[in-house]
């Protein structure tokens, strides 16, 4: 049997791609050797829908175990009671938490897609603003922060029976006690999306969500730095307040409903495979190998979002507490879509972004969003800030330079290539 050198190549090509360049995707990561063995394993090769110790096939009693393993360590890492790991997806997280708590057509209140919300949040073109009936919150004009009181206006007048928050492209930390005072007002439940900074709500330098939200959902790649994949956890169990039926109704606490809405709601088998690595995950960010990395990731983002204003760009919120910063770039007359093209002629790798009151379409957008947890993850450190940010400028004060961008990338290959892509 020959073997299959073209997909051969391209994992090659995207290995010289991802070494080469710098990458600044917020939702991207580099995972360790371990986290991608446990992902080529063996593991992948069984089924076992339901869950540890209640199947529907046979031969599950290695898989049960690692599953289970799994479950206890995210519980540890955040301080969870209850766990589902078996999300293909953050985006099915998401759906599995509306699938157990709401009917079609019930009202829910999510942070603003263009504004820096997520998709799974009620927008128009997701299940979640097809299915359900959304209104949205954002940020003031003036700050760039989230604007509570719009917030609390809106639940108050919508009377969503579910408020969400977390966001893809939001710089700051969000008043998870404020969000649930609000939702306790009109009896709604609280869904976290803690996909973008869960590492460092793990690491304990973000607010802790799980004491005031009822449900939280993330992904395990981002910061988190584990497989593609989500999951579900909640601190505090509860009895669904809506009293949604399930099958013949026998289903009354939060954590039985949402097991149910993953399997068999919306998934079939779990990806075993998956489930380890991110049980290698949980277990390195258990360790204050970890922490010492989150820290850095932070201070990275804080620095280059500083050098950024100084050098006249816009960051969304005036700076950043997290991985992450959004930069507006209309006071520099370009667009996102431009940005982004440019920048990745020279290798490095950012997404166009809408910024709030946007005025260009999403295909275009006014801004990048840039994070930092990739560039961590090879080693970058604070020596290293300055020289990026000056790259992405030159590129970005040079856009039609032909030959200044194939200098940059140059320099840009000098900067990454020795570096592995993944280091503590
Ligand atoms: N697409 C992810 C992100 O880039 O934030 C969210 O799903």
């Amino acid at each position: 049997m020959k073997s299959d050198n073209q997909i051969k190549d391209l994992i090659e090509r995207e290995k010289q791609r991802q070494l080469s360049g710098i990458e600044l995707i917020a939702s991207e990561n580099f995972v360790s050797d371990e986290v991608m063995n446990a992902m080529g394993s063996v593991l992948t090769n069984k089924y076992a829908e339901g869950l540890p110790g209640k199947r529907y096939y046979g031969g599950c009693q290695v898989v049960d175990e690692v599953e289970q393993l799994a479950i206890n360590r995210l519980c540890k890492l955040f301080g969870a009671t209850w766990a589902n790991v078996q999300p293909h997806s953050g985006a099915q997280a998401n759906a599995a938490v509306f699938l157990a708590c709401l009917k079609p057509g019930d009202k829910i209140l999510g942070f603003d897609l263009s504004h820096g919300g997520h998709l799974t949040h009620g927008s128009s073109v997701n299940f979640s603003g097809k299915l359900y009936e959304p209104s949205f919150y954002g940020v003031s004009e003036d700050s760039g922060l989230v604007n509570y009181d719009i917030l609390e206006q809106k639940a108050l007048s919508e009377k969503p029976k579910m408020i969400i928050c977390g966001a893809s492209a939001y710089s700051r930390d969000w008043d998870y006690k404020r969000i649930r005072e609000v939702a306790d007002k009109i009896g709604a439940i609280v869904l976290a999306d803690i996909s973008h900074p869960a590492g460092l709500i793990a690491a304990k330098l973000l607010n802790d969500p799980l004491e005031h939200c009822h449900i939280i959902t993330t992904t395990t790649h981002k910061t988190l730095r584990g497989p593609r994949g989500g999951v579900i956890m909640m601190r505090h169990n509860f009895d669904n307040p809506f009293g949604l039926k399930w099958n013949n109704g026998n289903l009354k606490s939060m954590a039985a409903l949402l097991d149910a809405a993953v399997f068999p709601g919306i998934q079939g088998g779990p990806l075993e495979h998956v489930i380890a690595a991110k049980a290698v995950a949980f277990y390195e960010a258990l360790t204050p190998e970890y922490v010492e990395y989150m820290e850095r990731v932070k201070e990275n983002a804080r620095l280059m979002s500083e050098i950024f204003m100084i050098k006249g760009y816009n960051i969304v919120s005036g700076g950043t507490e997290n991985h992450s910063m959004l930069i507006d770039l209309r006071s520099k007359g370009i667009n996102g879509k431009d940005a982004e093209n440019a920048l990745v002629k020279a290798d490095i790798t950012v997404n166009k972004n809408m910024v709030p009151f946007d005025t260009e379409s999403p295909f275009v957008t006014s801004g990048i969003r840039i994070g930092t947890s990739a560039i961590s993850s090879r080693g970058i450190g604070l020596k290293d800030i300055p020289q990026i940010v000056d790259l992405i400028d030159s590129v970005l004060m040079n856009m039609n330079d032909e030959q200044k961008i194939i200098e940059i990338r140059t320099e840009v290959h000098h900067l990454m290539y020795h570096r592995p892509l993944f280091t503590w």
